[in-house]
């Protein structure tokens, strides 16, 4: 038997094979923590051995969701049908793969004092997912932790129904039972580390003391990270321990959609994917756009079950399910989401609209119509081009309306800064007016001004009768 030695935190000699998997080391998805390494024959057997062991036992299965924002609205149109819809979707998902585990990564619901009507559906999903496996949620930067404590002791009295359904409201230190265990398949343990949303503002009872909480926030989520990673090797015992690690955080480098909260993604708000603890799969919620983490162990954001806002046009959503074997690569699958009402932005001519009407049905668009002269009635025209689409917005660019913007040559700079005119100008360039023609405004803009400038009375001639009437009025006259 060759001794080993460590490189890169891998135990290993050259042209080793996995212990567990008894792949090439090379080649070993594993977390490195867990992996060892043998050389000669008799332990490349060894690791054969356990790896077609591991192949007769029963997998075990995670699905992994997040992000629903139950009560998410959008230019006031609700997104209830939608969620209804793909609810139902990941309902039918979780009949089909019979997980062990539902684990939903944050952001339940859209508002931290959700509707009756959203908890009533967020109650009726998850007591339905909870007929097949413990469905645990985790609070996001959208929830109420004291609301999901409230729920809590709710749950804490219902009798028997389905498995358990747990809120986190917030990190609690591995030594106060801050990691969870499940059982799965044949006498297998998935032990779950799990990080509801930090606010940058609260202190973490378990894991700060005051002296320390002012640390940037990248540190102090490593602390958790790091506070986590310990509790998780504790005892850990690789013939039927699955490792897994569920956070509700922003990792910095991760593509974001526009539909996240910009302060909570912003880098105040970031943490590294390097510390990430080694787990079988690491679990992520907050950002909507369902991706791959570059950490050491398989990490993903489930993203977001449907396209909340515009920034998320185009992007295919998904949950994810995860196949677990004591001491083996999980095996990850992304498995698509098609219901609910997908968005579109349109643009063009009321010529052009009309030549893409037939592509166009349920979704939800906002329409930018190019005219020439103010058109009534504008929405209704778009509305009979696509009448099965919800118009969340109908907006005109019309060309009367708008400016042509003054070039840089056009301005001095001794007077670009005092220019009101040329500044209401350029105004007038980039928005357009909502009525009046741009051109007239801009000029009686000018003529206003320069009556100002001159402390001298202006006069337009279409205010003539206004101005009769009010003085009348002054004297007592009507
Ligand atoms: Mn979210």
């Amino acid at each position: 038997m060759s001794s080993l030695w460590e490189v890169d935190g891998i135990f290993r000699d050259e042209g080793g094979y996995c212990g567990f998997c008894s792949g090439l080391v090379e080649e070993c998805v594993f977390p490195p923590v867990f992996r060892f390494v043998s050389g000669p024959v008799e332990e490349r057997e060894r690791g054969r051995r356990r790896a077609e062991e591991g192949k007769k036992r029963i997998t075990v299965k995670l699905l992994h969701v997040s992000d629903w924002h139950l009560g998410a609205s959008l230019y006031n149109c609700s997104r209830a049908p939608d969620h209804e819809a793909v609810l139902q979707e990941m309902l039918d998902i979780a009949r089909e793969s019979r997980p062990d585990l539902i684990l939903h990564t944050g952001d339940l619901f859209d508002l931290a004092r959700p509707a009756y009507e959203d908890m009533r559906r967020a109650f009726w999903a998850l007591q339905e997912f909870s007929a097949f496996a413990p469905v645990v949620v985790l609070c996001g930067n959208h929830d109420s932790p004291v609301l999901f404590q409230v729920f809590n002791q709710i749950m804490a009295t219902r009798d028997g129904a389905g498995c358990e359904i747990r809120f986190l409201p917030r990190a609690c230190a591995p030594s106060r039972g801050g990691i969870l265990e499940f059982p799965g398949g044949e006498g297998e343990l998935l032990r779950l580390a799990p990080v509801p949303f930090i606010h940058a503002g609260r202190h973490l009872v378990d894991f700060e003391d005051p002296a320390t909480w002012t640390r940037v926030y990248a540190d102090r989520v490593h602390a958790v990270e790091v506070a986590f990673r310990r509790g998780l090797e504790d005892g850990y015992d690789p013939s039927r321990h699955i490792l897994l690690f569920a956070a509700h955080l922003f990792v910095s480098g991760a593509l974001f959609s526009r539909s996240e909260r910009p302060l909570h993604i912003s880098q105040t708000y970031a943490s590294s994917a390097e510390n990430v603890p080694p787990v079988t799969y690491a679990a992520f919620g907050h950002i909507h756009r369902p991706q791959l983490i570059p950490a050491s162990s398989p990490a993903r954001y489930a993203g977001s079950p449907l396209q909340l806002d515009f920034g998320e046009i185009e992007e295919e959503k998904s949950v994810v399910l995860v196949e677990a074997r004591p001491a083996h690569a999980a095996h990850v699958e992304i498995l698509p989401l098609s219901q609910g009402r997908r968005l579109r932005r349109l643009e063009g001519s009321l010529e052009e609209l009309g030549a893409q009407a037939g592509e166009v049905s349920h979704e939800l668009c906002v329409v930018t119509v190019d005219t020439e002269t103010a058109t009534p009635d504008l929405a209704a025209r778009v509305a009979a081009l696509f009448p099965d689409a919800v118009l969340l917005q109908t907006v005109e660019r019309c060309q009367e309306r708008r400016l042509d913007p003054l070039s840089e040559a056009d301005i001095t700079s001794a007077e670009a800064e005092e220019n009101l005119a040329d500044l209401f100008r350029a105004y007038l360039g980039e928005t357009g007016t909502s009525q009046a023609n741009a051109q007239e405004t801009a000029e009686k803009f000018a003529a206003l001004l320069g009556a100002a400038n001159a402390d001298s009375p202006v006069s337009f001639p279409e205010l003539a009768p206004f101005e009769e009437t009010a003085r009348a009025a002054a004297k007592g006259v009507i």
